[in-house]
């Protein structure tokens, strides 16, 4: 349980995150006025995804940050974070996406894993991979609520990890995608491009899942049958922009939105 910070600071914090998406209007780092740890930070991020489902939202799933070594090395970290997907940040296949629902968003191409039941994190048997029967092309947006992308650690963790909206491609049964530990990415929008392999997701994104379940045992996180896994980037993220955006994972398809 956190010690550094008070049930009521928590909730002012959780507060002041979720004013700062519902309103797009950025907000300082909570580091510049609040120490916290990061026990602390996931219970402002639990408080946060409370409000959300107090006003109907339900969890859809999980996403997987800091999976690149690159990232875990510019923020002086060695874990995997975890954030919460919820069915109003779900965006189909080719729909719309309004630019103006975000303050200063990015968008990164992931594998999403599909939970065929619910996991429980406290059997030390559990064996995760067994618990996921399909894979997609993703794209995740990401929009962190922080002014000009000044945060800590533990100021992303308690922001949800900047989970902001997801699309997924069609699913593909596990069993016929194969091997997706180094798999070529590449995402597209406009005249931007990013290209990587999803060998950059931990080396592989099945090591996400393994990451994801040893988060989930500690952070107290249940998953459950259905629920989406977004693994973690597989290119650097790259500014959300009008028009067409598409990333594309060899053999396992494409995912596209247009942004407006
Ligand atoms: O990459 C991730 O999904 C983790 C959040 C990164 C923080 C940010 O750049 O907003």
């Amino acid at each position: 349980m956190s010690t550094a910070i008070t049930d009521a600071t928590v909730a002012a914090l959780a507060e002041r995150l979720d004013a700062a998406a519902t309103s797009r209007t950025d907000t300082p780092s909570l580091a510049d006025d609040h120490t916290f740890d990061i026990d602390d930070a996931y219970a402002v991020q639990a408080a946060l995804v409370a409000r959300r489902e107090a006003r109907g939202e339900h969890v859809t799933g999980v996403k997987l940050g800091f999976t690149s070594k690159a990232k875990m090395a510019q923020m002086g970290v060695s874990d995997v974070i975890v954030g919460r997907l919820t069915d109003a940040m779900r965006v189909a296949d080719g729909a719309d996406l309004d630019l103006s629902r975000f303050i200063h968003a990015k968008a990164e191409p992931e594998v999403a894993y599909r939970l065929a039941r619910d996991v429980d994190p406290d059997d030390p048997a559990t064996d995760i991979e067994a618990c996921v029967d399909a894979l997609a092309p993703a794209l995740e947006f990401i929009d962190s609520r922080y002014r000009d992308f000044r945060f800590t650690y533990e100021d992303v963790v308690a922001d949800n990890t900047s989970a902001s909206a997801y699309a997924l491609g069609a699913w593909r049964p596990l069993a016929d995608a194969g091997d997706v530990s180094n798999r070529a990415v590449r995402l597209l929008s406009g005249p931007a491009e990013a290209v990587g392999s999803t060998a950059a997701i931990l080396g592989s994104p099945v090591r996400a899942l393994h990451a994801l379940l040893d988060m989930c045992r500690r952070r107290r996180i249940p998953l459950r049958a259905g629920q989406v896994v977004l693994a973690g980037a597989a290119t650097a993220a790259v500014p959300l922009a009008p028009g067409v955006i598409s990333c594309d994972v060899a053999g396992l398809g494409s995912v596209s939105v247009c942004v407006k």
